[in-house]
């Protein structure tokens, strides 16, 4: 398994599963989740509403799977991360492990993920990077893990972070 940190927009990465970070309706208004609609196209949006009216709202670390669509991915996984100061980074820990193991069960070799939960939901940079080196060092049945990052800012704190922990 190899893990390449990158920079830029996730929704141009080739990936078989993209994460987005979302929030506990699926409905996908902001940030990264507003980018992936955007250029996915209306039915990631409708078949994240048609989970919602079935299953309820995911509650925070869990994780839901809808297609793609006009996205080279096959499966975005939705992830529900915590909000800063409101919901513990456990909850961050369980959202970027929830998202592999559902890579793992749709029996996908590569996965993009961005800094869940850095962005309108407040963590820091450096409490996310912590949590993606500590689950991406178990083990994991995938080939190719791509974390994807927005901001340079961003982008160098993985790269210490990701250095100091091995
Ligand atoms: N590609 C990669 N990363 C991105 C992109 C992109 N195109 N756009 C933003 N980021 P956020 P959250 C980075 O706010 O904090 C939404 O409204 C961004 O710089 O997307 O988990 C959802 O629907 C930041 O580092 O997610 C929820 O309501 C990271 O992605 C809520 O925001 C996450 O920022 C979730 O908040």
């Amino acid at each position: 398994m190899i893990v390449y940190l990158t920079k830029g927009d996730i929704t141009e990465i080739e990936a078989d599963v993209i994460v987005n970070a979302a929030n506990s309706f699926l409905e996908h208004g902001g940030g990264v989740a507003y980018a992936i609609v955007r250029k996915g196209g209306k039915e990631i949006q409708e078949e994240s509403r048609e989970y919602v009216r079935k299953h309820g709202p995911l509650k925070t670390g869990e994780v839901a799977v809808t297609s793609a669509g006009k996205l080279k991915a096959k499966y975005i996984i939705h992830a529900v991360g915590p909000r800063y100061g409101i919901e513990g980074e456990e909850k961050l820990e369980e959202a970027i492990r929830n998202s592999l193991r559902k890579a793992e069960e749709l029996k996908v070799k590569s996965i993009a993920l961005p800094a869940i939960s850095t962005g309108i939901y407040g963590y820091p940079y450096e409490v996310c990077a912590r949590k993606m080196a500590k689950v991406l060092k178990e083990n994991w049945n995938l080939d190719k893990i791509i974390v994807c990052l927005y901001a340079n800012y961003a982008y160098d704190v993985f790269k210490r972070i990701f250095k100091e922990e091995g």
